[in-house]
């Protein structure tokens, strides 16, 4: 497996509001350097990646895939509250107030959006929809960075002619960090804030490959197997032929997504496949599900897969309920690989999740085993 890394994904290290404490993120540049070191004494390769190579085309992507007033926030916002003052230049941001319109006088629901709010302590709240989202001095070169590994890896995959040494594999795995499927074009939110894996996407169906089947969004699907639903995820794809699919924990963050109910709509409609899992959930069931999820994807169209991979479905992970074990990360790949093998599709891998320090190195070495040994 190739692994690319940035160094400058280990920058963001913010504190969030968990379990009615506030405390240091859980989502740490720790979980980098364990996987790092991890690598380091496996048979896997680790490339460093300088993402200026394809800065041009990261903020190509980045400007389709979220509002420029919310780059601009995540860009500048902190060096504004340090300025008036609000808080220290090691200090995170984080909101306190959210956009919720919800029967307010009215007796009703309504969704209606407002505009960007000019006060600073409105805006952040605006551009956020939960409080594991810090914004930290380095938040927005670290969420470049990780965006930027992200469209590295599919750059490489989708143009023959790359400067990467190994241009003819198959598959590559982004270090991720921020990770990115939770939010969405506007908002913050479960520690992202940059969607890596919408990025990767829609880098990959711009592509301009004389080699691909030429099917349209429909070329190109997304595999999440975060812990968590990916909800900025689904929300951006949700009217278009891109297939999402999903397996996550039922009843657990982000709560108000990812049932079975939500397939897509409009030109959409039947493309994002949710399949919620309860918490207890055995490796024997989990590998059940993923033979049915991959079932969902339209391999005879599809050239590229996106996999949104999370390790927090780990028994030991602090927010997840699954009960997969080290040795279970080398099934899924070995099940996932040998479809793209069969089908000849290539593969982008996203890190998400995964918050066990101790072992989330041999679980990532694990899968990336997994992946060669089908
Ligand atoms: C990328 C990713 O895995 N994001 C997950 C963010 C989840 N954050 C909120 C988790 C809330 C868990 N419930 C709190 C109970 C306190 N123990
Ligand atoms: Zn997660």
């Amino acid at each position: 497996m190739l692994v690319l890394h940035d160094p400058k994904v280990l920058a963001h290290d913010t504190i969030e509001l968990l379990g009615a404490r506030l405390r240091p993120a859980l989502e740490s540049p720790a979980r980098i350097v364990a996987i790092l070191s991890a690598l380091a004494k496996s048979e896997h390769t680790v490339q460093e990646v300088d993402a200026t190579e394809t800065e041009a085309l990261l903020h190509v992507h980045l400007k389709n895939s979220h509002e420029p007033g919310y780059l601009q926030h995540l860009q500048q916002s902190h060096s504004d509250w340090v300025r008036h003052g609000f808080i220290e230049k090691s200090e995170s941001i984080l909101p306190e107030c959210f956009p919720s319109f919800s029967g307010i006088g009215l007796g009703f629901q309504t969704t209606r959006d407002c505009l960007p709010p000019k006060d600073i302590f409105a805006r952040s709240g605006y551009y956020a929809f939960d409080m594991s989202s810090g914004i930290m001095s380095e938040t927005y070169i670290s969420a470049v960075a990780s965006a930027g590994l992200a469209c590295k890896a599919a750059s490489v995959l989708s143009s023959p002619g790359s400067t990467i040494s190994e241009a003819s594999t198959t598959v590559m795995f982004a270090l991720c960090r921020p990770p990115g499927h939770h939010c969405d074009t506007r908002r913050a939110g479960g520690y992202c804030y940059l969607n890596n894996a919408v990025v990767a996407t829609e880098l990959l169906l711009s592509r301009d490959d004389s080699n691909h089947k030429k099917y349209g969004d429909e070329s190109v699907a997304i595999l999440d197997i975060d812990f968590h639903h990916g909800n900025g995820t689904q929300s951006y794809f949700y009217e278009r032929k891109v297939t999402y699919v999903s397996i996550h924990g039922q009843d657990e963050y982000p709560y108000y997504t990812g049932g079975q109910a939500e397939k897509g709509s409009g030109a959409g409609s039947g493309y994002t496949h949710n399949f919620p899992l309860p918490s207890g959930t055995t490796s024997e069931d989990y590998l059940r599900t993923l033979e049915c999820a991959l079932d969902r994807l339209n391999w005879e169209v599809l050239d590229y897969l996106v996999l949104s991979l999370g390790f927090d479905t780990f028994r030991l992970d602090p927010l997840g309920s699954f009960r997969l074990d080290v040795t279970d990360y080398k099934r899924l790949a070995q099940v996932i690989s040998a479809k793209t093998a069969k089908h000849d599709v290539r593969t982008v891998i996203l890190l998400e999740g995964g918050y066990v320090i101790e072992q989330i190195g041999d679980c990532f070495v694990s899968f990336c085993d997994g992946w060669g040994q089908r």
